[in-house]
C-alpha cells in the first residue's frame, strides 16, 4: 500500500550525547516504536560493538584492563565503525532505517578531550562513513550526568572529562552540512521519546528517494 512505500523509507539516525544521557534506552524505545507503527525491519546498532574482536580490545581499554596509547585506541574505536559499513550500506539499500546509538562524533569529541590532538587529526578515520540523515544530540549537563547510576566506573566517566567531551561536540555542531537537532535529555524518559520519534518521523520523509552521502567529504 501506499502508506507502507511512504514508511519504507530509509535513514541513519545517530544518537549523541555526554555518557549517561539515555541514548540507549531512546535508542531501543524509538526502534520499538518505529516497527510497532508499521516500519520495515528498523535496526538498532551499537557501533561500538564489544563482540568483535577488535571491540573486545576497546571493552579492556574502557573497564581499564589494557591501557592503549591514544590514538591507537582513537583508531580501534573507528575500525569499529567501519566493520559496520557494508552491512550498514545494505540494509539502508534495501530501504531499512538504522539508529546508531554513536557514531564518529563521539569518536572525534573523546578523542579531542584528551587535548593535543587537532580535530581535522581526530575526524580523518571517520572520512567517508555513511553519512546520518539526522543527529539527535541528547543534552545534558556532566554535573546532572554524574547523577545518573553507575557513573565513574569506566574510563571517561569523570565530571571534568565529560565537560571537555561536551566542549567538543558543540565544535562539531557547528557544521552545518550536517542535520544536528538538540534535544533536552533532563526531560522524563516518555516525553523525550515523543520528541525524538517525531523528529526521525520527519527525517525518514524527508530522505525518501535521497542518495546516501558520505560523513565529511
Ligand atoms: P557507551 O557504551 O556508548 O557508553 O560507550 C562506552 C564509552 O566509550 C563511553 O565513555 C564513550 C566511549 N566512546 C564511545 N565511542 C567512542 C569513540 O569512538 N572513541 C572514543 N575515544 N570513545 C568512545
Ligand atoms: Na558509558
Ligand atoms: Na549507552
Amino acid at each position: 500500500s501506499a502508506a507502507w512505500e511512504r514508511r519504507a523509507a530509509r535513514a541513519l539516525i545517530a544518537l549523541e550525547g555526554v555518557d549517561r544521557a539515555g541514548k540507549s534506552t531512546q535508542g531501543r524505545r524509538l526502534v520499538e516504536a518505529l516497527r510497532a507503527e508499521g516500519t520495515r525491519r528498523p535496526h538498532l546498532l551499537f557501533p561500538a560493538d564489544r563482540t568483535t574482536e577488535i571491540g573486545q580490545l576497546i571493552s579492556s581499554y574502557l573497564v581499564r584492563e589494557k591501557n592503549l596509547e591514544d590514538h591507537t585506541i582513537h583508531l580501534l574505536f573507528s575500525a569499529n565503525r567501519w566493520e559496520h559499513v557494508p552491512m550498514m550500506k545494505e540494509k539502508l539499500h534495501q530501504g531499512v532505517t538504522i539508529v546508531v546509538d554513536r557514531y564518529a562524533f563521539s569518536g572525534v569529541a573523546f578523542t579531542s578531550a584528551k587535548g593535543n590532538f587537532c580535530l581535522d587529526w581526530c575526524k580523518q578515520p571517520d572520512v567517508g562513513l555513511p553519512k546520518p540523515d539526522l543527529i539527535l544530540f541528547l543534552q545534558l549537563s556532566p554535573e546532572a550526568a554524574a547523577e545518573r547510576g553507575n557513573f565513574g566506573r569506566e574510563r571517561y566517566e569523570t565530571s571534568s572529562f565529560q565537560e571537555k567531551v561536551l566542549q567538543s561536540f558543540y565544535c562539531l555542531m557547528e557544521d552545518k552540512t550536517l542535520n544536528w537537532k538538540k534535544v533536552d535529555a533532563s526531560k522524563s524518559i516518555e516525553d523525550l521519546h515523543r520528541e525524538i520519534k517525531s523528529l526521525a518521523e520527519e527525517t525518514m520523509q524527508e530522505v525518501q528517494n535521497k542518495p546516501l552521502g558520505e560523513l565529511w567529504k
